[in-house]
């Protein structure tokens, strides 16, 4: 069966179901698969569920699209960003050499790596496509130790879920589900296009996660946490897959 008449297939069933008797088919289904999100409570609830549902069922092997070195854009562009602030403008005149990216939560040992730490563990590099809900987009490599690695060194417990994601710019962070946290190409990065990362592409280090939308790809993370449940309070949907 071709991709495309799985996917309907996979989508029209989750919807009749969701048809024929209300949500609650459906809902069980999800439920019983782990595939309810956090934001389903909202007013766009049932519909992200259905989403995400069908996504998750169709994309749980799937990986992001990976482009030759000659689709790199050439002139990438970079969000504006709100300024930094003072903490981080002394982590930055000094290399960067004391930024630190802690775990903590549902593992069995707390951890916090530096920069230094992070940049010897085995790398993995990509050609990938970062898209704004806003409309731009551009290709560009990525450099970095796959987030997998980290949480196998804090020894994730079995019962988590998900991993939240901390930026050092108030008010930015975000989650994925361990389907994303583990997937291979979701990265730690702190490389760009063969150089260091820049600040405003998000450097020291930038999670990516190229499956989703580029806001789940937080820039000057800090700190992750695993977790079993969490309250999503972002503005957009929380499963952000393309
Ligand atoms: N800390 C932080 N991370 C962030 C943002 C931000 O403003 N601050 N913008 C997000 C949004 S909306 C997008 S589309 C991408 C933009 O990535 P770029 O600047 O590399 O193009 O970064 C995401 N990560
Ligand atoms: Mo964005």
């Amino acid at each position: 069966m071709s991709k495309f008449s799985r996917r309907a297939l996979i989508t029209t069933g989750v919807a009749t179901a969701a048809g024929t008797s209300g949500f609650a088919i459906a809902s069980k289904l999800a439920h019983r698969y782990g595939l309810i999100p956090p934001d389903a409570g909202g007013i766009y609830g049932p519909g992200e569920t259905l989403t995400y549902a069908a996504q998750r069922l169709l994309t749980r092997h799937s990986f992001a699209r990976e482009f030759a070195p000659n689709q790199i854009s050439r002139n990438p562009f970079a969000n504006p960003v709100d300024p930094l602030g003072e903490a981080f403008k002394r982590l930055q005149d000094d290399g960067f050499a004391e930024w630190r990216l802690a775990v903590d939560g549902m593992v069995t040992q707390p951890r916090s790596f530096s920069l230094a730490e992070i940049k010897s563990y085995p790398s993995r590099s990509q050609i990938t496509h970062l898209a704004c809900e806003e409309g731009w987009s551009y290709i560009a490599e990525w450099i970095g130790v796959p987030l997998s690695h980290l949480l196998q060194l804090a020894g994730t417990l079995p019962q988590a879920r998900y991993v939240v994601y901390r930026s050092m710019q108030r008010g930015w962070g975000d989650s994925v589900d361990m389907a994303d946290a583990l997937h291979p190409q979701t990265l730690v990065t702190y490389g760009m296009n063969g150089a260091d990362l820049p600040v405003r592409f998000g450097g020291p280090l930038r999670l990516r996660v190229p499956r989703q939308l580029g806001y789940k790809s937080v820039k000057y993370i800090t700190r992750l946490t695993v977790t079993d449940s969490l309250k999503y309070e972002g503005s957009y949907a929380w499963y952000a897959g393309m």
